[in-house]
């Protein structure tokens, strides 16, 4: 299998885990949904990463249908849980999706649009966003695995408070349930074969907020 995009990106490093996870062999193209969006847009047509090409050459979008594909594929060591817990599951990782929407979003107003072009109100919106799902998150993360066992709750979650404490530190702020999580994924062998990578970010043109931005 190719797993398309770079490692900074919360939903491209959740499927690459996913993957070590379940013990798939993969290969990976590091490409920018922005830099190289053409080559991207051969293979998603959005451009959107990531992309995963199966074996027989079949190609699969998004994280979330990723995901639950390896899961099928994969029963035995299914991220999605059969039991009572289901429901806890799926709400903690809509709502860590959705902070990472909003955080790679944030990314994007802060790093690709020149500053006097910037809507300060749309910012201020994503701000409110992402400071109300970690609140949100915060309350609910008082255990590691949050549900009793590693499920793709923990994938996101994981996954984007990593993606925050290294690109948007002062975003995630005081938040100690959600660092304890984050370092306990990292410390799973499967987060620790699919490291983020700040130097893929660099590449790809992602600069740190300014001082003022912070504010
Ligand atoms: N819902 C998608 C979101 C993927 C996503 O937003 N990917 C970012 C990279 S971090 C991207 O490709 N952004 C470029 C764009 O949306 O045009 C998923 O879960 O895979």
């Amino acid at each position: 299998m190719i797993l398309w995009g770079l490692m900074d990106s919360p939903f491209v490093r959740r499927v690459a885990v996913a993957l070590h996870h379940h013990g798939c062999p993969y290969e990976r193209r590091p490409l920018s949904a922005f830099r190289d969006f053409d080559a991207m847009r051969a293979a998603n047509p959005v451009g959107q990463a990531p992309v995963l090409t199966l074996a027989d050459g079949a190609v699969l979008t998004d994280s979330r249908a990723i995901i639950e594909y390896l899961d099928a594929l994969h029963p035995a060591t299914a991220l999605t849980p059969k039991d009572k817990t289901l429901l806890r599951v799926l709400q903690l990782e809509a709502v860590a999706l959705s902070l990472a929407d909003k955080a790679v979003a944030l990314t994007g107003e802060l790093t690709r649009r020149p500053a006097a072009l910037r809507d300060p109100e749309a910012i201020a919106r994503l701000q409110v966003q992402i400071a109300g799902a970690l609140d949100w998150l915060e309350d609910r993360a008082e255990t590691t695995p949050l549900a009793g066992r590693f499920t793709r709750a923990d994938l996101a979650l994981g996954c984007v408070v990593t993606y925050l404490a290294r690109k948007h530190p002062n975003r995630l702020g005081e938040r100690p349930a959600l660092l304890r999580h984050a370092r306990w994924c990292e410390a799973l062998p499967p987060f620790a074969a699919a490291p983020f990578s700040m130097a893929e970010a660099v590449a790809a043109g992602w600069q740190p907020e300014t001082l003022e931005e912070r504010s």
